[in-house]
C-alpha cells in the first residue's frame, strides 16, 4: 500500500518549537522529517522522545548541497523552516555565524525550493525581534520592520527574501511573524526558563553540582546564591510555545501565502515574570535576584506587543494559555524535573 501520509520537512526539529511542531504533525498523522545536525555525540534535543517516530537527515543550513538532495528525496507537501542561531545576546557575540546561519540559511532553503520541489508550502519562521525600534505599539503586518540587532537584520533578510520569492515566482512561502513563546522546552540561555530554573533551584537548595547550567554555561545560581538577571525593565509579549505551532500550520493551510503575526496582545516586564515565578514556589523575588549589567544589552528594543487581529479573524487563532498559566506549567515542570 502507497504512503498517503502528508509529508513534512522541520528545520531545527531538536529545538523549542520543533519539537513541539513535531508531535502536533505526528498527532495529525504526518509523515515528518527532520534535518538534524551531526554532533560528535548524537543529540536529539527536544525530539529524543519521538526519535522513532521521525526521520532524520543530517544536514545543516549553511549546506545549500544537503539542502536540495533531502527536498528531491523527500518531496515534501510542507516545509517548516525554524532552524537559526536564535539568541539575540549572542548574535552580539558571532554576528557572522547568525548572518549565515539564520539569514542566508532561509535563503539556501527559498533557492532549494525554487529548484528542486517548486510546490512544496514553505513556513518562514520570521520574528518580532523584526520591529526592534519602533515607536508603534502594537505591532501588526504593516508596522515598519526596524532590526536593533544582529540577529534581527540577520531574520530581516530572511523575511524580505521570502516576500520577494513569494512574488518573483510564485511560491508559496509565509511568514509567522512570531512574539515571544516559552514552554518548559525552553532553553535556559531566555530569560524565562532562567527565571524558572532560578527559582526552583533556590526553592530546593541545590548547590555545586545539582545546580542545572543556565547562559553562558555558568551555574543558574552564582556563588552567593543569587539568579543573576539584566535589564529587568524589558517588556515582552509571551505565550505558550504549544499553542503556537498550531498557528505554523494554520498559515501554511490558507489559500494563499502570506505575512502573519502571531503573540497574546498582553505584555509583561521581566520584573513581572519573576515576581509571578519566586510566587509560585512561595517566595519573594527580590530577596532572590540581582542585577548584572553583563546580561544588559548594547541595545535594547522597545515594548513588543503584538496586535494579532489579523490571525484572530481570518485563520481564527488564538492563544490558549495565559501568562500565570505559562509561568506556573514552567516553574512545576522544573519543579519535578529538579526535585
Ligand atoms: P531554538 O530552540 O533555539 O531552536 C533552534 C533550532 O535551530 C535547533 O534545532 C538548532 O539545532 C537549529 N539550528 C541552528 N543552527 C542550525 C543550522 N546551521 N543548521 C540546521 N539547524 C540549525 O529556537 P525556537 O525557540 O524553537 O525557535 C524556532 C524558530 O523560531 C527560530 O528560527 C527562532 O529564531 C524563531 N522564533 C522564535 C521565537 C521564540 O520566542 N521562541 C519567536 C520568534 C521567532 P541544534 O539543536 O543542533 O542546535
Ligand atoms: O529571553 P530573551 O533572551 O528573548 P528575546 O531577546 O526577546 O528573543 C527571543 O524572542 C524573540 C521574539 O521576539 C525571538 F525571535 C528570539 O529568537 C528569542 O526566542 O530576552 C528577553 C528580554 C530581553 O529584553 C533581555 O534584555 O529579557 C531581558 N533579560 C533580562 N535579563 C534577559 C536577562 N535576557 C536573557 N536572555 N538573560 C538575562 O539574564
Amino acid at each position: 500500500m502507497p504512503d498517503k501520509r502528508k509529508i513534512a520537512f522541520i528545520t531545527g526539529i531538536t529545538g523549542q518549537d520543533g519539537s513541539y511542531l513535531a508531535e502536533f504533525l505526528l498527532e495529525k498523522n504526518y509523515k515528518v522529517h527532520g534535518l538534524l545536525r551531526r554532533n560528535s555525540n548524537p543529540s536529539y534535543g527536544n525530539v529524543a522522545h519521538l526519535r522513532h517516530e521521525i526521520e532524520f537527515s543530517f544536514g545543516d543550513l549553511a549546506d545549500p548541497a544537503c539542502l536540495s538532495m533531502y527536498l528531491a528525496k523527500i518531496q515534501p507537501d510542507e516545509i517548516y523552516n525554524l532552524g537559526a542561531l536564535s539568541h539575540v545576546h549572542e548574535s552580539w557575540l558571532q554576528p557572522l555565524a547568525t548572518a549565515d546561519q539564520t539569514g542566508l540559511g532561509a535563503l539556501r532553503i527559498y533557492e532549494a525550493v525554487r529548484n528542486v520541489t517548486p510546490r512544496s508550502r514553505l513556513y518562514q519562521a520570521s520574528t518580532s525581534e523584526l520591529f526592534g525600534k519602533t515607536k508603534i505599539i502594537p505591532q501588526n503586518e504593516d508596522t515598519p520592520i526596524h532590526p536593533a540587532n544582529p540577529y534581527a537584520a540577520a531574520k530581516a533578510l530572511a523575511h524580505f527574501d521570502a516576500q520577494i520569492y513569494r512574488e518573483s515566482f510564485k511560491l508559496f512561502i509565509s511568514t509567522g511573524i512570531l512574539f515571544n513563546h516559552e514552554s518548559p522546552r525552553r532553553s535556559p540561555d531566555f530569560v524565562t526558563r532562567k527565571i524558572s530554573l532560578g527559582a526552583v533551584a533556590i526553592k530546593l537548595g541545590l548547590k555545586g553540582g545539582r545546580l542545572p547550567i543556565a547562559q553562558g554555561g555558568r551555574p543558574v545560581i552564582n556563588a552567593l546564591g543569587k539568579l543573576e538577571l539584566g535589564n529587568l525593565d524589558a517588556q515582552r509579549d509571551w505565550g505558550f510555545a504549544g499553542d503556537y505551532v498550531e498557528a505554523m500550520w494554520l498559515i501554511l493551510h490558507h489559500d494563499r501565502p502570506d505575512d502573519w503575526v502571531v503573540g497574546t496582545g498582553q505584555v509583561h516586564t521581566v520584573r513581572q515574570f519573576c515576581e509571578a515565578a519566586f510566587s509560585e514556589v512561595g517566595l519573594n523575588w527580590q530577596d532572590h535576584v540581582v542585577i548584572n549589567p553583563e546580561w544588559n544589552r548594547p541595545t535594547e528594543t522597545g515594548p513588543l506587543v503584538a496586535d494579532a487581529s489579523k490571525i484572530k479573524r481570518i485563520l481564527g487563532w488564538k492563544p490558549k494559555t495565559s501568562f500565570k498559566q505559562l509561568v506556573s506549567m514552567m516553574v512545576h515542570s522544573d519543579l519535578s524535573r529538579l526535585s
